[in-house]
């Protein structure tokens, strides 16, 4: 039988986490090994703590051991109850963490250009029983921060970011991270920046962080008071570690995907059906995902898209399809989310990452022009 030549190229992923020189976290480790200190907030954590905080321009960082106990830490910090209004086209995460604190996560509609919450449809959705709203910067795309910072206001109502992708994003020349009462960002291994594992919350006084260190300490105030039902969310040593030297390639990284992208959407203008999802931000983008719509008059739909990139070796994800929404967890399917089961259903994240050569990104292009070849 003949060699399906296709079939011996490396895979490709949807990304690739990127990672400081080995010997560059040596030294880093030695200090671990003499001092013997692995966690609860050590010197490391501090001095990552601060280091981060200054990369942003900002001042109030509380660090996690993920963006999910972060997102969980910062609703009881700000002490949801009842409901909270969030986006279907999301990670499990946003809802799940909702959930975690006891309130009811309710579906609002997005809008069609940057796949965030819909203000209207989110000021639609709110009732008597809602305390909070958890909007998404989806892909690190901004939401509309100032229709949602009105919303807020108007209603009384907490605005808690899920910026779980929108590290090193900027607005108006500041960084996104500074919207909302609260700020989640995730440092996982797919993010833009990575310790690992990892995420933070970003507050607007040391009151909070010191509340927020509090509830991911088991709510420890001294040996002696422990003032709330907390738990174990604290970054490790190890992790704050990798964090001080990912800092040093973080702007590095940012523009080495923005030139994977320039890529995509040169070759693109070419095919028909498959449209990028454009931040709208393009100088303040982080260039954490390439999401691109999949329609007619393409001859595969998302999901055949993927099957078929996959065949290939090019394994491309649908963040995000099921919508949330749809999940029988959270009461699903639902009817009523039309731009949201839309993009569901056309969306399809290509492979970005810092180290995407030439070569593999045109084999992805080559694949996506012929489908059928
Ligand atoms: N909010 C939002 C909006 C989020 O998107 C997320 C996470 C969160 C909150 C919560 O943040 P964390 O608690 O995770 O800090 C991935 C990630 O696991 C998840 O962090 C992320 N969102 C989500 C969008 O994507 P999967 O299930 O797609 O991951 P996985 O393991 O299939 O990885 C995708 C590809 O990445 C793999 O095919 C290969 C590559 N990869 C992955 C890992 C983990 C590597 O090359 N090396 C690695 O170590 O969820």
């Amino acid at each position: 039988m003949a060699a399906d030549p296709a079939r011996e190229l490396p895979p490709i992923y949807v990304t690739q986490p990127e990672l400081p020189p080995l010997g560059e976290l040596v030294p880093l480790l030695e200090e671990i090994w003499e001092r013997r200190v692995l966690t609860n907030s050590g010197p490391l954590h501090e001095r990552f703590r601060h280091a981060v905080a200054g990369h942003l321009g900002l001042r109030h960082v509380a660090l996690f051991n993920n963006a999910t106990s972060a997102l969980i830490a910062a609703l009881r910090q700000q002490g949801v109850s009842g409901e909270v209004i969030t986006t279907p086209f999301s990670f499990a995460a946003s809802a799940h963490s909702i959930a975690w604190c006891g309130a009811v996560p309710v579906f609002a509609d997005i809008e069609p250009r940057r796949l965030n919450l819909d203000p209207a449809a989110v000021e639609r959705a709110i009732t008597p029983r809602t305390t909070a709203i958890l909007p998404v910067h989806c892909y690190g795309h901004p939401c509309d921060v100032a229709a949602l910072a009105d919303i807020a206001r108007r209603h009384g109502l907490r605005l808690i970011y899920d910026a779980a992708h929108a590290f090193g994003v900027t607005l108006a020349g500041r960084s996104l991270l500074q919207h909302g009462d609260l700020s989640v960002v995730s440092f996982h291994a797919t993010k833009v920046f990575n310790t690992f594992e990892g995420g933070a919350v970003i507050a607007p006084d040391e009151t909070c962080i010191a509340q927020l260190d509090r509830l991911r300490n088991f709510g420890i105030v001294d040996e002696a008071t422990i003032e709330s039902v907390g738990f174990n969310g604290k970054m490790s040593e190890f992790n704050a570690a990798v964090g001080l030297l990912q800092l040093r390639r973080a702007h590095d990284v940012i523009s080495r995907r923005r030139e994977v992208a320039r890529r995509y959407f040169a070759a693109l203008q070419t095919i028909e059906g498959i449209r990028p999802v454009e931040s709208g931000n393009d100088e303040g983008h982080n260039f954490a995902y390439f999401p691109v719509l999949v329609d007619r008059p393409y001859p595969l739909t998302s999901g055949e898209l993927v099957k078929n990139l996959a065949g290939k070796g090019i394994h491309c994800r649908r963040y995000f399809h099921p919508l949330l929404s749809d999940l029988p967890l959270y009461g699903g399917p639902v009817d009523s989310l039309p731009v949201a089961r839309w993009a569901a259903q056309r969306i399809v994240c290509l492979p970005i990452y810092p180290s995407l050569g030439e070569e593999a990104q045109r084999r992805i292009i080559d694949a996506l022009r012929e489908p059928l070849a």
